[in-house]
């Protein structure tokens, strides 16, 4: 089915039929995935955080929440693997208008910074700020995960880049005490600081590790740019990081080996708790072309959908979830012509769909697989 929708304008909503169809056209102005779900009714929070500051390559991924929104009117709510997730609701909130100005005054200063034109003492003005300003995204995304967790609802987080769920793993660790982490990623992001920046992209799993009181098992998949300080963290986590490196990933699809085995055995590292963390460039880069730091290699659609599979199977439950590093390119979208919004959408849909899948295993939850 082919649906085509406009840009969505918000401000003038057409009305909802009833009862909807969710084989129809998506209406205008309708959100995310066409669903008009009140935020109190939604099972699940999107919470969209077009923040980009520390991006160090290419920039763009601050435009993520809004291109994903326009792409998931293409998205077909019937979905064969997970049922019928929008039956559950789905709400995604305005930015917030402080996330678009803390955005602006620090990519500003980032940017300022990388043409090394101030002085010493300038710069380290400029750095204190810009940190200063990723801790209070992380209050903000902190108080947002948690208003949502105490309402019973699925926080999932929309970036922007991978340093903004930093607040969101918070919350859920300490509503999920001992939850494990299942980490997709291009990297292993466990730098101590990056480019002078405490709440860098490239920080968060190190950041996350040293303030989370009570994390348990790391799984990382997709790893394949690695820093040497970051494989002695890995080595030296006595196994508390178990990272599924690309190159041990495609050694066993070329031997011939099981995959599904593999996905198994490392998933039964984790608790029962999981929070799912996906930096969309742990995915091969024909599936993110304009991402903010490409790498060869990566999972292919199937391959991550193999981990979501045997992770709803192993009867785990996902307490929380972010999308990161999902963008429409630095000008918009002149050449991609919406892939990656395309890909983002259809994996934000699957990853929740995935979620109330394991959180409805047991229970009475309105919320059935096709067949
Ligand atoms: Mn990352």
């Amino acid at each position: 089915m082919q649906r085509i929708a406009p840009m969505p304008t918000r401000w003038d909503p057409e009305p909802v039929p009833n009862p909807f169809d969710p084989d129809a056209p998506a209406l205008a102005g309708s959100g995310l995935f066409g669903l008009s779900t009140p935020p109190e009714r939604a099972a699940v929070r999107v919470l969209p955080v077009p923040f980009e500051a520390t991006t160090s390559y290419r920039r763009g991924t601050a435009q993520g929440p809004l291109a994903i929104e326009a792409a998931s009117h293409q998205v077909d709510l019937y979905d064969r693997q997970t049922g019928r997730p929008y039956k559950s609701g789905i709400h995604l909130a305005e930015p917030a208008p402080e996330v678009v100005a803390w955005n602006e005054e620090a990519s500003a200063l980032v940017q300022r910074l990388h043409t090394h034109e101030a002085s010493p003492a300038e710069q380290e003005t400029m750095r204190a700020r810009v940190n200063a300003i990723g801790a209070e995204l992380n209050a903000f995304v902190f108080e947002c995960t948690r208003k949502c967790l105490n309402q019973g609802q699925l926080p999932v987080t929309l970036g922007g880049d991978h340093s903004i769920p930093y607040g969101a793993i918070l919350a859920c660790a300490e509503a999920h005490p001992g939850m494990g982490l299942l980490h997709f990623d291009a990297h292993a992001d466990l730098r101590d600081s990056y480019e002078g920046f405490t709440w860098s992209h490239a920080s968060i799993l190190h950041n996350v590790v040293r303030s989370a009181a009570d994390l348990g098992q790391i799984v990382q998949v997709g790893v394949r740019d690695l820093g040497e300080s970051e494989a002695r963290a890995i080595e030296g986590s006595g196994g508390a990081i178990h990272t599924v490196f690309d190159d041990q990933w495609a050694r066993t699809r070329l031997d011939g080996l099981s995959l599904r085995e593999l996905v198994r055995r490392s998933l039964d590292r984790l608790p029962h708790e999981v929070y799912l963390t996906f930096d969309v460039d742990g995915l091969d880069p024909s599936l993110c072309p304009q991402t903010g730091t490409p790498v060869p290699g990566g999972l292919t659609w199937h391959d991550a959908m193999l981990w979501l599979e045997e992770l709803t199977n192993s009867g785990r439950r996902i307490v929380g979830l972010d999308l990161c590093e999902v963008s429409p390119g630095p000008q918009g979208d002149e050449t991609g012509q919406g892939w990656d919004a395309a890909v983002g959408a259809r994996l934000l849909y699957r990853l929740i769909g995935t979620a109330l899948l394991t959180r409805s295993q047991g229970s009475k939850e309105p919320f059935s697989r096709p067949d």
